[in-house]
Protein backbone atom coordinates (compact mmCIF):
# COMPACT_ATOMS: atom_id res chain seq x y z
CA UNK A 1 0.00 0.00 0.00
CA UNK A 2 2.90 2.39 0.21
CA UNK A 3 3.12 5.67 -1.88
CA UNK A 4 6.92 5.83 -2.55
CA UNK A 5 5.82 9.08 -4.32
CA UNK A 6 4.92 10.96 -0.88
CA UNK A 7 7.47 12.46 1.11
CA UNK A 8 6.94 12.10 4.94
CA UNK A 9 9.90 14.20 5.29
CA UNK A 10 8.62 17.62 7.22
CA UNK A 11 4.52 16.96 7.98
CA UNK A 12 2.72 20.14 9.17
CA UNK A 13 -0.26 19.66 11.25
CA UNK A 14 -2.29 23.51 11.24
CA UNK A 15 -3.89 24.45 14.53
CA UNK A 16 -6.10 27.91 14.14
CA UNK A 17 -6.70 28.31 18.05
CA UNK A 18 -5.31 31.65 19.36
CA UNK A 19 -2.27 29.95 21.20
CA UNK A 20 -0.91 28.70 17.77
CA UNK A 21 -2.29 31.07 14.90
CA UNK A 22 -2.22 34.17 16.80
CA UNK A 23 -3.68 36.75 14.16
CA UNK A 24 -2.19 35.13 11.62
CA UNK A 25 -4.31 33.66 8.46
CA UNK A 26 -4.09 30.08 8.12
CA UNK A 27 -3.73 30.16 4.41
CA UNK A 28 -0.90 32.65 4.67
CA UNK A 29 0.98 30.45 7.41
CA UNK A 30 0.08 27.26 5.19
CA UNK A 31 1.40 28.89 1.97
CA UNK A 32 5.16 30.32 3.83
CA UNK A 33 5.53 27.24 5.23
CA UNK A 34 5.27 25.30 2.06
CA UNK A 35 7.72 27.76 0.71
CA UNK A 36 10.29 26.76 3.17
CA UNK A 37 9.96 23.00 2.30
CA UNK A 38 6.95 21.60 4.19
CA UNK A 39 6.13 18.21 2.09
CA UNK A 40 2.73 17.39 3.85
CA UNK A 41 0.00 19.35 5.10
CA UNK A 42 -2.93 17.79 7.15
CA UNK A 43 -5.72 20.52 8.31
CA UNK A 44 -6.96 20.00 11.52
CA UNK A 45 -9.62 21.94 12.95
CA UNK A 46 -11.44 20.44 15.44
CA UNK A 47 -14.96 22.87 15.69
CA UNK A 48 -16.70 24.53 13.06
CA UNK A 49 -19.56 23.58 11.09
CA UNK A 50 -19.11 21.10 7.96
CA UNK A 51 -19.57 23.65 5.12
CA UNK A 52 -17.53 26.28 6.73
CA UNK A 53 -14.56 23.52 6.95
CA UNK A 54 -15.30 22.45 3.71
CA UNK A 55 -14.62 26.20 2.35
CA UNK A 56 -11.47 26.61 4.52
CA UNK A 57 -10.23 22.92 3.23
CA UNK A 58 -10.84 23.86 -0.37
CA UNK A 59 -9.27 27.04 -0.04
CA UNK A 60 -6.31 25.75 1.53
CA UNK A 61 -6.12 22.60 -0.95
CA UNK A 62 -5.66 24.83 -3.43
CA UNK A 63 -2.61 26.30 -2.16
CA UNK A 64 -0.62 23.06 -1.45
CA UNK A 65 -1.73 21.97 -5.10
CA UNK A 66 0.40 24.74 -6.37
CA UNK A 67 3.24 23.45 -4.27
CA UNK A 68 2.54 19.80 -5.64
CA UNK A 69 2.22 18.56 -1.83
CA UNK A 70 -0.87 16.77 -0.53
CA UNK A 71 -3.61 17.68 1.67
CA UNK A 72 -4.40 15.68 4.28
CA UNK A 73 -7.75 16.37 6.48
CA UNK A 74 -7.99 15.05 9.92
CA UNK A 75 -10.84 13.38 10.88
CA UNK A 76 -13.56 14.36 8.48
CA UNK A 77 -13.53 11.57 5.77
CA UNK A 78 -16.77 13.67 4.48
CA UNK A 79 -14.64 16.64 4.40
CA UNK A 80 -11.74 15.63 2.15
CA UNK A 81 -14.40 13.76 -0.25
CA UNK A 82 -16.58 16.87 -0.51
CA UNK A 83 -12.93 18.51 -1.89
CA UNK A 84 -11.65 15.90 -3.38
CA UNK A 85 -8.06 16.31 -1.61
CA UNK A 86 -5.23 13.64 -1.39
CA UNK A 87 -6.11 11.83 2.14
CA UNK A 88 -7.16 11.53 5.33
CA UNK A 89 -5.48 11.08 9.22
CA UNK A 90 -7.67 9.24 11.76
CA UNK A 91 -7.27 8.90 15.21
CA UNK A 92 -8.19 5.60 17.48
CA UNK A 93 -11.61 7.35 18.60
CA UNK A 94 -12.40 8.37 14.52
CA UNK A 95 -13.66 6.28 12.22
CA UNK A 96 -12.69 2.63 11.52
CA UNK A 97 -9.63 2.61 8.68
CA UNK A 98 -11.54 0.20 6.55
CA UNK A 99 -14.22 2.08 6.38
CA UNK A 100 -12.76 5.54 5.08
CA UNK A 101 -10.90 3.18 2.85
CA UNK A 102 -14.04 1.94 1.46
CA UNK A 103 -15.40 5.71 1.17
CA UNK A 104 -12.18 7.27 -0.38
CA UNK A 105 -10.66 4.70 -2.22
CA UNK A 106 -7.28 3.17 -3.17
CA UNK A 107 -5.43 5.86 -4.66
CA UNK A 108 -6.21 7.92 -0.71
CA UNK A 109 -3.61 8.47 1.41
CA UNK A 110 -4.98 7.33 4.79
CA UNK A 111 -3.16 8.10 8.14
CA UNK A 112 -3.71 6.30 11.91
CA UNK A 113 -2.31 7.95 15.23
CA UNK A 114 -1.01 5.20 17.04
CA UNK A 115 0.64 5.38 20.41
CA UNK A 116 1.16 1.48 21.13
CA UNK A 117 2.44 -1.88 19.18
CA UNK A 118 -1.02 -3.35 18.86
CA UNK A 119 -2.86 -0.08 17.29
CA UNK A 120 0.65 0.17 14.95
CA UNK A 121 0.09 -3.34 13.79
CA UNK A 122 -3.64 -3.18 13.38
CA UNK A 123 -3.23 -0.14 11.24
CA UNK A 124 -0.55 -2.14 9.33
CA UNK A 125 -2.53 -4.73 8.68
CA UNK A 126 -5.57 -2.69 7.83
CA UNK A 127 -3.30 -0.66 4.94
CA UNK A 128 -2.52 2.58 6.46
CA UNK A 129 -0.27 4.56 4.38
CA UNK A 130 1.50 5.85 7.18
CA UNK A 131 1.47 5.93 10.90
CA UNK A 132 1.26 9.21 12.99
CA UNK A 133 3.19 7.92 16.00
CA UNK A 134 3.31 9.63 19.68
CA UNK A 135 2.68 11.62 21.83
CA UNK A 136 6.61 11.69 21.80
CA UNK A 137 7.15 14.54 24.18
CA UNK A 138 4.46 16.20 25.57
CA UNK A 139 3.26 19.33 24.14
CA UNK A 140 1.16 22.46 25.52
CA UNK A 141 -0.63 21.87 21.81
CA UNK A 142 -2.36 18.90 22.42
CA UNK A 143 -3.27 18.29 26.35
CA UNK A 144 -5.42 15.42 26.06
CA UNK A 145 -2.96 13.09 24.57
CA UNK A 146 -3.33 9.17 26.02
CA UNK A 147 0.37 8.42 26.08
CA UNK A 148 3.87 10.05 26.57
CA UNK A 149 5.79 7.36 24.82
CA UNK A 150 9.40 8.70 24.41
CA UNK A 151 11.52 7.85 21.80
CA UNK A 152 11.69 4.42 23.13
CA UNK A 153 7.91 3.57 22.63
CA UNK A 154 8.51 5.33 19.24
CA UNK A 155 11.46 2.95 18.18
CA UNK A 156 9.42 -0.35 20.11
CA UNK A 157 6.25 0.22 17.46
CA UNK A 158 9.14 0.69 14.45
CA UNK A 159 10.65 -2.32 15.77
CA UNK A 160 7.55 -4.12 16.02
CA UNK A 161 6.50 -3.17 12.60
CA UNK A 162 9.46 -4.05 10.76
CA UNK A 163 9.53 -7.55 12.35
CA UNK A 164 6.01 -8.37 11.06
CA UNK A 165 7.29 -7.40 7.58
CA UNK A 166 5.17 -4.00 7.03
CA UNK A 167 6.64 -1.22 5.22
CA UNK A 168 4.44 1.24 6.36
CA UNK A 169 5.18 4.87 6.23
CA UNK A 170 6.06 6.70 9.67
CA UNK A 171 6.27 9.95 10.99
CA UNK A 172 6.59 10.85 15.01
CA UNK A 173 4.67 14.22 16.56
CA UNK A 174 4.42 15.44 20.09
CA UNK A 175 7.40 18.39 21.32
CA UNK A 176 9.32 18.28 18.20
CA UNK A 177 10.95 21.56 17.11
CA UNK A 178 14.58 22.14 16.11
CA UNK A 179 16.57 21.77 18.78
CA UNK A 180 15.32 18.01 19.49
CA UNK A 181 14.60 16.56 16.25
CA UNK A 182 17.50 15.32 14.81
CA UNK A 183 18.39 13.59 17.98
CA UNK A 184 14.50 12.30 18.10
CA UNK A 185 14.89 10.76 14.35
CA UNK A 186 18.24 9.17 15.56
CA UNK A 187 16.99 7.86 18.63
CA UNK A 188 13.46 6.47 17.06
CA UNK A 189 15.90 4.50 14.52
CA UNK A 190 15.10 0.92 15.23
CA UNK A 191 17.79 -1.51 13.39
CA UNK A 192 15.66 -1.92 10.49
CA UNK A 193 13.53 1.25 10.19
CA UNK A 194 13.85 4.34 10.32
CA UNK A 195 10.81 7.12 10.58
CA UNK A 196 10.19 8.73 7.19
CA UNK A 197 9.89 12.05 8.77
CA UNK A 198 8.33 13.89 11.98
CA UNK A 199 4.98 16.00 12.16
CA UNK A 200 5.03 19.40 14.02
CA UNK A 201 2.58 22.18 14.56
CA UNK A 202 3.75 24.72 17.17
CA UNK A 203 7.36 24.47 15.91
CA UNK A 204 6.49 25.62 12.48
CA UNK A 205 2.93 27.47 13.34
CA UNK A 206 4.14 29.50 15.94
CA UNK A 207 7.36 30.46 15.04
CA UNK A 208 7.97 33.88 14.32
CA UNK A 209 9.64 33.13 10.87
CA UNK A 210 7.40 29.94 9.48
CA UNK A 211 9.33 29.99 6.27
CA UNK A 212 12.59 30.00 7.70
CA UNK A 213 11.60 27.68 10.41
CA UNK A 214 10.30 25.09 8.15
CA UNK A 215 13.64 25.34 6.11
CA UNK A 216 15.67 24.82 8.99
CA UNK A 217 13.62 21.59 10.39
CA UNK A 218 13.50 20.02 6.78
CA UNK A 219 17.59 20.48 6.78
CA UNK A 220 17.73 19.41 9.87
CA UNK A 221 15.46 16.18 9.34
CA UNK A 222 17.32 15.59 6.35
CA UNK A 223 21.10 15.18 7.66
CA UNK A 224 22.43 12.81 10.39
CA UNK A 225 22.72 14.78 13.52
CA UNK A 226 26.48 15.29 14.63
CA UNK A 227 26.58 12.91 17.20
CA UNK A 228 25.45 9.85 14.79
CA UNK A 229 28.50 9.86 12.68
CA UNK A 230 30.79 9.06 15.63
CA UNK A 231 28.77 5.63 15.82
CA UNK A 232 29.94 4.77 12.37
CA UNK A 233 33.48 4.75 13.93
CA UNK A 234 32.29 2.04 15.88
CA UNK A 235 34.85 -0.85 15.83
CA UNK A 236 32.26 -3.71 15.60
CA UNK A 237 32.63 -7.03 17.81
CA UNK A 238 35.84 -6.45 19.83
CA UNK A 239 37.30 -8.04 22.45
CA UNK A 240 38.23 -6.91 25.98
CA UNK A 241 41.43 -7.29 25.16
CA UNK A 242 40.76 -4.98 21.94
CA UNK A 243 39.44 -2.15 24.12
CA UNK A 244 42.50 -2.32 26.22
CA UNK A 245 44.45 -1.51 23.54
CA UNK A 246 42.91 1.10 22.36
CA UNK A 247 43.40 2.93 25.35
CA UNK A 248 46.52 4.61 24.72
CA UNK A 249 45.70 6.07 21.87
CA UNK A 250 43.15 7.66 23.27
CA UNK A 251 45.13 9.41 26.20
CA UNK A 252 47.30 10.62 23.65
CA UNK A 253 44.79 12.30 21.65
CA UNK A 254 44.15 14.32 25.02
CA UNK A 255 47.43 15.18 26.04
CA UNK A 256 47.72 16.37 22.06
CA UNK A 257 44.41 18.00 21.56
CA UNK A 258 43.92 19.75 25.04
CA UNK A 259 39.98 19.08 25.10
CA UNK A 260 37.83 21.18 26.74
CA UNK A 261 36.11 19.88 29.35
CA UNK A 262 32.81 22.14 30.34
CA UNK A 263 31.49 21.16 33.53
CA UNK A 264 28.60 22.34 35.07
CA UNK A 265 28.97 20.49 38.35
CA UNK A 266 27.94 20.79 41.87
CA UNK A 267 29.69 22.89 44.68
CA UNK A 268 31.56 19.94 46.01
CA UNK A 269 33.75 18.38 43.39
CA UNK A 270 34.58 22.06 41.10
CA UNK A 271 38.20 22.13 42.41
CA UNK A 272 39.20 18.56 42.21
CA UNK A 273 37.36 17.91 38.99
CA UNK A 274 39.37 20.93 37.82
CA UNK A 275 42.72 19.77 38.93
CA UNK A 276 41.85 16.29 37.25
CA UNK A 277 41.00 17.55 33.86
CA UNK A 278 44.40 19.36 34.02
CA UNK A 279 46.26 15.93 35.03
CA UNK A 280 45.24 13.98 32.21
CA UNK A 281 45.67 16.88 29.89
CA UNK A 282 42.32 18.24 29.19
CA UNK A 283 40.98 22.24 29.81
CA UNK A 284 38.25 22.57 32.58
CA UNK A 285 36.29 25.05 32.64
CA UNK A 286 33.28 25.51 35.66
CA UNK A 287 30.68 27.07 33.97
CA UNK A 288 27.36 26.69 35.35
CA UNK A 289 25.61 29.42 33.29
CA UNK A 290 23.53 28.04 30.70
CA UNK A 291 23.33 30.97 28.37
CA UNK A 292 27.42 30.50 28.20
CA UNK A 293 27.04 27.40 26.61
CA UNK A 294 26.27 28.70 23.12
CA UNK A 295 30.39 29.89 22.76
CA UNK A 296 31.59 27.24 24.78
CA UNK A 297 30.43 24.37 22.34
CA UNK A 298 32.13 25.61 19.76
CA UNK A 299 35.75 24.95 20.92
CA UNK A 300 35.69 21.60 20.30
CA UNK A 301 35.02 20.32 23.51
CA UNK A 302 32.24 18.46 25.71
CA UNK A 303 30.18 19.18 28.18
CA UNK A 304 29.63 17.60 32.07
CA UNK A 305 26.44 17.99 33.25
CA UNK A 306 26.44 16.86 37.22
CA UNK A 307 23.29 17.41 38.99
CA UNK A 308 24.94 16.73 42.20
CA UNK A 309 23.77 20.55 43.47
CA UNK A 310 20.52 20.91 41.61
CA UNK A 311 17.86 23.14 41.93
CA UNK A 312 14.68 25.21 39.43
CA UNK A 313 17.66 27.58 38.05
CA UNK A 314 20.55 25.13 37.75
CA UNK A 315 18.10 22.77 35.50
CA UNK A 316 17.20 25.71 33.42
CA UNK A 317 20.88 25.76 32.44
CA UNK A 318 21.45 22.16 32.05
CA UNK A 319 18.74 22.54 29.28
CA UNK A 320 20.08 25.29 27.83
CA UNK A 321 23.64 23.93 27.81
CA UNK A 322 22.30 20.26 26.66
CA UNK A 323 20.25 22.00 23.32
CA UNK A 324 23.48 24.05 22.34
CA UNK A 325 25.72 21.18 22.93
CA UNK A 326 23.16 18.86 20.44
CA UNK A 327 22.86 21.58 17.98
CA UNK A 328 27.07 21.53 17.59
CA UNK A 329 27.28 18.22 17.39
CA UNK A 330 29.96 18.05 20.76
CA UNK A 331 29.84 15.09 23.02
CA UNK A 332 27.56 15.36 26.62
CA UNK A 333 28.03 13.10 29.20
CA UNK A 334 25.55 13.06 32.06
CA UNK A 335 25.99 12.55 36.05
CA UNK A 336 22.40 12.18 37.62
CA UNK A 337 23.76 12.52 41.00
CA UNK A 338 21.56 11.30 44.03
CA UNK A 339 18.96 10.89 40.70
CA UNK A 340 16.31 8.62 42.93
CA UNK A 341 17.22 10.60 46.34
CA UNK A 342 14.25 13.03 46.21
CA UNK A 343 11.28 13.72 43.70
CA UNK A 344 13.09 16.85 42.16
CA UNK A 345 16.04 14.71 41.32
CA UNK A 346 13.11 12.16 39.65
CA UNK A 347 11.74 15.05 37.80
CA UNK A 348 15.34 16.67 36.97
CA UNK A 349 16.30 13.36 35.32
CA UNK A 350 12.96 13.37 33.12
CA UNK A 351 13.48 16.92 32.24
CA UNK A 352 16.92 16.81 31.38
CA UNK A 353 15.98 12.97 29.38
CA UNK A 354 13.78 14.66 27.17
CA UNK A 355 15.39 17.59 26.72
CA UNK A 356 18.53 16.52 23.99
CA UNK A 357 20.72 13.81 23.40
CA UNK A 358 23.16 12.39 26.19
CA UNK A 359 26.65 10.55 24.66
CA UNK A 360 27.34 8.97 27.93
CA UNK A 361 24.97 8.36 30.90
CA UNK A 362 27.41 7.42 34.53
CA UNK A 363 25.93 6.84 37.70
CA UNK A 364 25.77 4.18 40.58
CA UNK A 365 23.62 1.44 40.68
CA UNK A 366 20.87 3.22 42.38
CA UNK A 367 21.32 6.16 39.76
CA UNK A 368 21.31 4.31 36.66
CA UNK A 369 18.44 2.20 38.29
CA UNK A 370 16.48 5.80 38.55
CA UNK A 371 17.12 6.69 34.95
CA UNK A 372 16.29 3.59 33.12
CA UNK A 373 12.83 4.56 34.93
CA UNK A 374 10.02 2.09 37.08
CA UNK A 375 12.16 2.20 40.14
CA UNK A 376 10.74 3.73 43.30
CA UNK A 377 13.54 2.61 45.34
CA UNK A 378 14.63 5.58 47.60
CA UNK A 379 17.53 6.30 47.43
CA UNK A 380 19.57 7.64 50.56
CA UNK A 381 21.64 10.67 49.84
CA UNK A 382 23.72 10.42 46.77
CA UNK A 383 25.13 6.89 47.83
CA UNK A 384 24.58 3.76 46.53
CA UNK A 385 23.21 -0.04 47.75
CA UNK A 386 23.84 -2.61 45.53
CA UNK A 387 20.98 -5.20 45.19
CA UNK A 388 21.91 -6.70 41.76
CA UNK A 389 23.97 -9.03 41.09
CA UNK A 390 26.50 -8.79 38.33
CA UNK A 391 24.26 -10.20 35.67
CA UNK A 392 21.67 -8.15 36.28
CA UNK A 393 23.67 -5.03 36.40
CA UNK A 394 25.33 -5.85 32.55
CA UNK A 395 21.50 -6.43 31.82
CA UNK A 396 20.57 -2.81 33.15
CA UNK A 397 23.29 -1.11 31.14
CA UNK A 398 22.95 -2.50 28.19
CA UNK A 399 19.92 -2.23 28.10
CA UNK A 400 19.39 1.11 28.90
CA UNK A 401 22.35 1.83 26.38
CA UNK A 402 20.26 0.13 23.62
CA UNK A 403 16.99 2.26 24.39
CA UNK A 404 18.77 5.66 24.43
CA UNK A 405 21.06 4.88 21.96
CA UNK A 406 24.37 5.91 24.19
CA UNK A 407 27.09 4.63 26.55
CA UNK A 408 25.95 4.16 29.93
CA UNK A 409 28.34 3.13 32.80
CA UNK A 410 27.43 2.00 36.07
CA UNK A 411 30.31 2.33 38.64
CA UNK A 412 30.87 0.31 41.39
CA UNK A 413 33.57 -2.65 42.96
CA UNK A 414 33.30 -3.73 39.41
CA UNK A 415 31.76 -1.25 36.39
CA UNK A 416 29.78 -2.02 33.62
CA UNK A 417 30.10 0.03 30.63
CA UNK A 418 27.89 -1.03 27.62
CA UNK A 419 26.84 1.33 24.18
CA UNK A 420 23.98 -1.16 24.14
CA UNK A 421 25.76 -3.45 21.58
CA UNK A 422 29.07 -4.44 23.77
CA UNK A 423 29.32 -4.84 27.54
CA UNK A 424 31.92 -5.00 29.47
CA UNK A 425 33.05 -5.36 33.49
CA UNK A 426 36.14 -3.15 34.26
CA UNK A 427 37.74 -4.16 37.47
CA UNK A 428 40.10 -1.79 38.40
CA UNK A 429 39.72 0.86 41.28
CA UNK A 430 40.64 1.02 44.58
CA UNK A 431 38.37 1.74 47.90
CA UNK A 432 40.03 5.04 48.61
CA UNK A 433 38.03 6.69 46.02
CA UNK A 434 34.86 5.75 47.42
CA UNK A 435 36.25 7.81 50.17
CA UNK A 436 37.47 11.12 48.79
CA UNK A 437 34.35 13.36 47.84
CA UNK A 438 33.56 13.62 44.25
CA UNK A 439 35.80 11.12 42.71
CA UNK A 440 32.43 9.62 41.10
CA UNK A 441 32.19 13.01 39.51
CA UNK A 442 35.80 13.43 38.19
CA UNK A 443 35.56 10.27 36.18
CA UNK A 444 32.85 12.30 34.20
CA UNK A 445 34.97 15.05 33.92
CA UNK A 446 37.62 12.06 32.77
CA UNK A 447 35.86 10.62 30.40
CA UNK A 448 34.46 13.96 28.57
CA UNK A 449 37.95 14.48 27.79
CA UNK A 450 38.55 10.73 26.42
CA UNK A 451 35.15 11.45 23.61
CA UNK A 452 35.43 14.96 23.03
CA UNK A 453 37.64 14.11 20.00
CA UNK A 454 34.94 11.84 18.24
CA UNK A 455 38.38 10.60 17.11
CA UNK A 456 37.64 6.90 18.37
CA UNK A 457 35.03 4.19 18.78
CA UNK A 458 33.20 5.93 21.59
CA UNK A 459 33.28 2.94 23.51
CA UNK A 460 36.48 2.40 23.58
CA UNK A 461 37.01 6.11 24.62
CA UNK A 462 34.79 5.62 27.72
CA UNK A 463 36.91 2.46 28.70
CA UNK A 464 40.27 4.30 28.40
CA UNK A 465 39.05 7.22 30.73
CA UNK A 466 38.06 4.40 33.22
CA UNK A 467 41.23 2.35 32.79
CA UNK A 468 43.32 5.54 33.06
CA UNK A 469 41.74 7.05 36.21
CA UNK A 470 41.05 3.81 38.08
CA UNK A 471 44.44 2.28 37.42
CA UNK A 472 46.06 5.96 38.37
CA UNK A 473 43.80 4.83 41.60
CA UNK A 474 45.36 1.58 42.30
CA UNK A 475 49.43 3.05 41.95
CA UNK A 476 48.52 5.93 44.04
CA UNK A 477 46.92 3.66 46.81
CA UNK A 478 49.94 1.64 46.70
CA UNK A 479 52.50 4.30 47.09
CA UNK A 480 54.41 4.47 50.31
CA UNK A 481 53.31 7.96 51.18
CA UNK A 482 49.63 7.12 51.30
CA UNK A 483 48.42 6.45 54.23
CA UNK A 484 44.63 7.07 53.76
CA UNK A 485 42.51 9.10 51.64
CA UNK A 486 44.41 12.66 52.62
CA UNK A 487 47.16 11.57 51.25
CA UNK A 488 45.42 9.42 48.34
CA UNK A 489 44.62 12.56 46.61
CA UNK A 490 47.49 14.40 46.03
CA UNK A 491 49.12 10.88 44.88
CA UNK A 492 46.16 10.38 42.91
CA UNK A 493 46.47 13.57 40.69
CA UNK A 494 49.89 12.55 40.19
CA UNK A 495 49.55 9.08 38.50
CA UNK A 496 46.90 10.50 36.36
CA UNK A 497 49.24 13.03 35.22
CA UNK A 498 52.35 9.92 35.48
CA UNK A 499 50.56 7.89 33.29
CA UNK A 500 49.48 10.34 30.49
CA UNK A 501 52.97 11.09 30.07
CA UNK A 502 54.08 7.97 29.97
CA UNK A 503 51.95 6.84 27.49
CA UNK A 504 51.81 10.30 25.30
CA UNK A 505 55.39 10.83 25.89
CA UNK A 506 57.55 7.93 26.53
CA UNK A 507 55.53 5.41 25.52
CA UNK A 508 55.54 3.30 28.58
CA UNK A 509 52.47 0.93 28.71
CA UNK A 510 53.56 -1.02 32.06
CA UNK A 511 50.90 0.70 33.69
CA UNK A 512 47.91 -1.14 31.24
CA UNK A 513 49.08 -4.40 32.90
CA UNK A 514 46.53 -4.29 35.58
CA UNK A 515 43.62 -3.53 33.20
N1 LIG B 1 -1.36 14.86 17.80
P1 LIG B 1 3.40 20.21 18.65
S1 LIG B 1 0.37 15.39 19.55
C1 LIG B 1 -1.90 17.04 16.81
O1 LIG B 1 0.10 12.45 19.90
C2 LIG B 1 -1.15 16.21 17.73
O2 LIG B 1 -1.29 12.14 18.31
C3 LIG B 1 -0.60 14.30 18.71
O3 LIG B 1 1.95 19.62 18.55
C4 LIG B 1 -0.61 12.86 19.01
O4 LIG B 1 4.10 19.82 17.40
C5 LIG B 1 -0.22 16.67 18.64
O5 LIG B 1 3.17 21.67 18.75
C6 LIG B 1 0.23 18.06 18.82
O6 LIG B 1 4.02 19.65 19.89
C7 LIG B 1 1.66 18.27 18.41
MG1 LIG C 1 -8.75 12.53 15.61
Amino acid sequence: MGRPDVDYSLYLVTDSTPAILGDQQLNAVVEESLKGGVTLVQLREKTGDTGHLVTIARELHKITKTYNVPLIINDRVDVALAVGCEGVHIGQDDMELSTARKLLGPNAIIGVTVSTVDEALKACEGGADYLGIGTVYATPTKTNTKDIIGTAGVRGILEEIAEAGYDTRTVCIGGINESNVQRIVFQCAAEKKRLDGVATVSAIMAAHDIQGAARNLLGLVKSPPAFEVDLNKQSGNVSAQDMVEMAPSVIRHVHETTPLSHNMTNLVVQNIAANVALAIGASPIMAGYGEEASDLCKLGGSLVINMGSVDPAGLANYVKALKAYNLAGRPVIYDPVGAGATSLRRAAVKTIMSNGYLDVIKGNEGEIKTVFGGSTEQQRGVDSSSTLDASQKAKLVRELAAREKCVVVMTGKTDFVSDGLRTFAIDNGHEYLGLVTGTGCTLGTTISAAIASRQTDRLAAVIAAILHFEIAAELAATRPEVRGPGTFVPAFLDELYRIRLATAASGDLSWLARA
